[in-house]
């Protein structure tokens, strides 16, 4: 072993690297400080590098300093998006076994090099910036060792002065996948490696500004402020030149300090909504930086979350560095494209989940206005995994006890606090705070500080949290894990100003607020955003806005996460051949891996619309729920629909300051039976950072006379000349035009033809299941148990009338699965018209015993060139009983292609609630009750069978599922049951649907 020992040395964090501090980067002239590549000062090593991966740091030749290399890597990167070792993506379990502080002998290792061009001058200190590399780096210039660091989100800097030589120098980083730190790394992500950020070299005066730290303190108006700064140099104090702009850059003050405290009046706030920033210029001889700051006070009062003495909800999202082709590597241009897209989505809050992003991202959120949470580099997860449990035996041998459950809980719970509690990482935790709170402690935008995510609680937590609110009490401190509490430990909560928790439901949300508070409840993860999900944002949204006590919360979370495989297509856990791993439990964004929307992220977007009109009393009513913003800065485009059709339409402005009401100036269509909705949507006037004027910040859709219901016009009926054929099996019922074959067994329809031609390519059957979601996937094992997935209908006794316009089955049949009961009882009534009407009149009962049902309707196989149909129902977007605010009633046009949305892993989709009719030339469908219909290519088992979209293959029809009723979406996959209210679980029920083929 030639590397010395650290990585394996929880006492060794860093060697030769200069103290954790805030983030900044002097110029030589204020005119060049916009971007940092712009210094004189700051030298870029990024680049392509030399490099040799060995699959064990044993592998490192002896002479390594000396070695030759055939291969090179792009700096930054993660080794494994260029070829190097394999990806592999675990959330809770370690991806070695738990030994700490050791880590495999087997640990892979990564050998950089690269040489530089150097004029060192006297008097100038040489520091050595990684702003990432996971895990740990030995640093080598001119083949001498430097020093060693670890904690993967953290800022290495080193002194090189007394390395570095006039003229050509050699670099060389070595780097392992693991070290002890790593057992503070156990995040839910794909475990990538290498030098993932920026590497640069920053050229400082002998005695150097290494660091400072801007307070300051608002009055109670919060209109003057006094402004004070804590510099450090590296060696002894000296006065700066410091100057203040204000955000319209004029000067407020300019003077030489060492200490500086001054007033400054008539005090312009930060907030998200419009985030004004001052200008604070520090010269220093050679140098000029530049901080822009905010003023803003964040505060709990009374258990109240208050920016400037405003009560705020965070419409937050979890975000992690992640990129299908970059991994880890995040470019200016890739955060600029997230927050752009959150900004579009009425998105206002980002945890940095979880840990911090890069030094520059926060400085971004400073100018565009986003609240952060902070997260320190720490998960320990894994650790809670040590519990082992008996596999569960048969459920009647189980004499059942809760003293055991409740032992094998508290155990797990011991467990999880492992390194919360041992001496040994004590220093490693502290020493992570330190790396997330110096370097950005000088961020208007982080509101939050957070000790790290899921790693229990215990002494080292207490000790953390103690440190940082002592450093910064300017700032609140979140730490969801400290709701659980060691065996041999009473937790120690007074530096937590949260009641956090995650995944809690929305009755959990009411049920804290209930009780008078001291602390705020925030969710610090909540409507897991997994595949077809986040079903329960309105009703999250209610919760939130039900009580001062809840603060918001942050959707888990932003982006999916999957590489490119080598076929070019995403691929998630076990696609690498990586174990243990937790499949694709890493697909659970609002947006895909390259960006684009999910239907997840538009019904966030709408249920977080910054105005909601309603109803009421013959008015309609806006509520500004912006926090700070009136809505004066908006058009409110108005539009009404009757029977679907747009009719009048107009724009309005109106003037509401944030979190009140106005009434909206609109004249009422009067009530002449027709179904009215009056469409409103709201858009911004001017254009603001990051969206251009017009943008649409979402929209309301009021009914106005919800008594009127919309119906379609019958068919004037003609007299039947059915000729009937009936034998054992089959009903055979024809004209010249129309033949029906009706199937006895089943109790269905078999055959429809039309002067020979097919109206329907296989059996007309009911429908129970569907493809399960992610959020399905607790509830597909009841299900199936249930043998949902299995069913069939069968028939007990069908009876046949010839009226005088119509033929008439009635059927009594059930659904029914192999070794189960039946899951369904029919009573159906099917009325063929001579037309080519054909109705049938359902009527359901269910044991209740049963789980509830995934959904229930009719299957139609339509051919596969059946080309567009029209709707008038909730779209176009997918639309579900729980998830429909991104969606709008009205007609729509689509098409089996264009209604599928390709999940990576194949579930559920495209479904339509609330529908009136679908049509198209084939058949037209409607319905005695508003139903749910899906156009696909594929059925329900292809899509349950299928693992990824890109195995699937065209049924060769096209598939029409009407349904009664779809159970709703939620957002089980990690986090509450669906809501009762969203199930399809009555006992019984009815419903006729009307078919009506060949419209041409
Ligand atoms: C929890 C984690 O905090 C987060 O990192 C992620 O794993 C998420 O939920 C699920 O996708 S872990 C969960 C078991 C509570």
């Amino acid at each position: 072993m030639i590397l010395p020992h650290y990585f394996e040395d929880p006492s060794v964090l860093h060697l030769n690297t200069t103290p954790h501090h805030a983030y900044f980067i002097p110029h030589q002239r204020l005119e060049t400080t916009e971007e940092r590549e712009a210094s004189d000062y700051f030298t870029s090593l990024n680049g392509d590098w030399d490099f040799h991966y060995y699959p064990s740091y044993h592998d490192l030749p002896e002479d390594f300093l000396k070695q030759s290399f055939s291969q090179q890597i792009p700096v930054p990167s993660n080794w494994q998006n260029h070829g190097f070792d394999q990806h592999h993506y675990t959330n809770i379990n370690y991806p070695f076994p738990f030994d700490p502080p050791f880590v495999p002998n087997q640990t892979p290792c990564g050998l950089y090099h690269r040489h530089f061009e150097w004029s060192p001058q006297r008097e100038q200190r040489y520091l050595l910036n990684f702003e990432g590399v996971d895990a740990c780096i030995y640093l080598y210039i001119n083949e001498q060792f430097v020093g060693y660091s670890q904690v993967s989100h953290a800022t290495a800097e080193f002194d090189i002065t007394d390395y570095v030589h006039h003229g050509q120098n050699s670099l060389h980083a070595v780097v392992l996948k693991w070290c002890d730190g790593s057992y503070l790394e156990d995040q839910d992500k794909f475990r990538m490696s290498g030098i993932f950020r920026d590497v640069y070299l920053l050229s400082r005066q002998a005695n150097y500004l290494q660091d400072f730290f801007i307070r300051y303190t608002l009055n109670e108006t919060l209109d003057e402020t006094t402004i004070s700064l804590e510099t450090t140099f590296i060696h002894e104090s000296r006065a700066l030149d410091i100057q203040l702009l204000s955000p319209q850059n004029v000067e407020i003050f300019r003077q030489q300090a060492v200490n500086l405290e001054e007033k400054i009046a008539n005090v312009q706030l930060w907030q998200a909504e419009n985030p004004l920033l001052y200008t604070l210029i520090l010269r220093d001889n050679d140098e000029v930086i530049v901080q822009k700051i905010g003023f803003r006070k964040i505060e709990v009062k009374e258990g109240v979350l208050l920016l400037n003495g405003q009560p705020i909800k965070f419409k937050g999202v979890n975000r992690h560095d992640s990129d299908p082709k970059t991994g880890y590597t995040i470019s200016y241009a890739q955060a600029l494209t997230d927050l752009k897209l959150m900004k579009q989505h009425n998105i206002n809050a980002i945890r940095t989940a979880h840990y911090p992003n890069a030094p520059w991202f926060s400085e971004l959120c400073d100018k565009l206005g986003f609240y952060l949470i902070n997260e320190s580099d720490v998960e320990s997860h894994g650790a809670s995994m040590l519990t082992v449990r008996q596999p569960e035996p048969s459920i009647l041998l189980n004499h059942e006890n809760d003293l055991e459950t409740a032992r094998i809980r508290q155990e797990t719970i011991d467990n999880f606090c492992y390194f919360a509690r041992d001496p040994q990482f004590k220093q490693a935790i502290l020493d992570r705070q330190k790396a997330n709170i110096e370097r950005d402690k000088n961020r208007t935008s982080v509101l939050i500080w957070s000790l790290g995510n899921e790693s229990g609680y215990g002494e080292n937590f207490e000790a953390a949290a103690a440190w940082i609110k002592a450093r910064d009490p300017s700032r609140l401190l979140h730490y969801e894990s400290a709701i659980y509490q060691h065996s041999q430990h009473k937790n120690d909560l007074q530096h937590l100003d949260f009641y956090s928790e995650m995944y809690g439901s929305p009755q959990d949300i009411e049920r804290y607020c209930q009780q008078p508070q001291s602390k705020p409840f925030l969710l610090c993860e909540y409507s897991h955003a997994m595949g077809n999900s986040n079903g329960d944002a309105e009703d999250y949204w209610q919760a939130f806005h039900h009580s001062p006590l809840a603060c918001g919360g942050f959707v888990w979370e932003w982006c999916d996460h999957a590489p490119y495989r080598e076929n070019g297509q995403f691929g998630y856990g076990g696609d690498f051949g990586d174990s243990p791993n937790d499949g694709n439990f890493c697909m659970d964004g609002l947006v895909s891996p390259d960006r684009i929307p999910h239907s997840n992220l538009r019904e966030l977007k709408n249920v977080n619309r910054p105005v909601r009109a309603r109803y009421q009393d013959g008015k309609i009513i806006l509520t500004n729920y912006f926090d700070f913003s009136n809505l004066n800065t908006l058009s409110i485009y108005y539009q009404w629909l009757e029977n679907g059709m747009p009719m009048q339409s107009g724009k309005l402005k109106v003037n509401c300051p944030a979190q009140a009401e106005v009434q909206l100036p609109i004249i009422l269509p009067e009530n002449n039976g027709s179904h009215w909705l009056l469409n409103l949507s709201y858009q911004q006037n001017e254009e603001t950072a990051l969206l251009p004027a017009g943008h649409e910040l979402g929209f309301d859709q009021l009914n106005i006379y919800p008594q009127n219901v919309f119906k379609i016009a019958p068919l004037a009926s003609i007299r039947t000349q059915f000729k009937i054929e009936e034998s054992a099996q089959f009903i055979k019922i024809d004209n010249q035009e129309w033949r029906y074959h009706f199937d006895k067994q089943k109790g269905i329809f078999s055959k429809i033809e039309k002067a020979g031609k097919a109206q329907i390519e296989q059996p007309l059957d009911f429908q129970i299941w569907r493809s399960p979601t992610d959020n399905d996937r607790l509830i597909r094992h009841t299900w199936q148990n249930a043998g949902y997935d299995n069913a069939y209908t069968r028939a007990y006794q069908t009876t046949i009338n010839h009226l005088s316009q119509a033929v008439e089955i009635r059927v009594k049949s059930a659904i029914l699965s192999v070794a189960r009961g039946r899951i369904l009882n029919f009573d159906l009534c099917y009325t063929l018209l001579a037309n080519g009407q054909l109705s049938i009149q359902i009527q359901a009962d269910r044991p209740a015993h049963l789980p509830f049902l995934p959904r229930f309707g009719l299957r139609c196989y339509l051919p596969k060139n059946l080309g567009e149909v029209e709707y008038f129902g909730y779209g176009e977007d997918e639309s579900y009983i729980d998830k429909h605010h991104l969606a709008k009633l009205g007609i729509y046009r689509t098409d089996a292609i264009k209604n599928h949305t390709d999940y990576v892993k194949p579930q559920e989709n495209g479904s339509h609630w609330g529908c009136y009719y679908v049509k198209s030339d084939a058949l037209m469908a409607w319905a005695s009750a508003p139903f749910s219909f899906n156009l696909s290519p594929y059925t329900a088992e292809m899509l349950t069978e299928k693992t990824h979209c890109y195995d699937l293959e065209s049924s060769g029809h096209t598939i029409l599922s009407l349904d009664y009723k779809m159970s709703g979406i939620g957002s089980n996959s990690c986090g509450p049951n669906l809501a009762e209210q969203y199930r399809l679980n009555e006992s019984s029920f009815e419903i006729t649907f009307y078919l009506r083929f060949s419209q041409t």
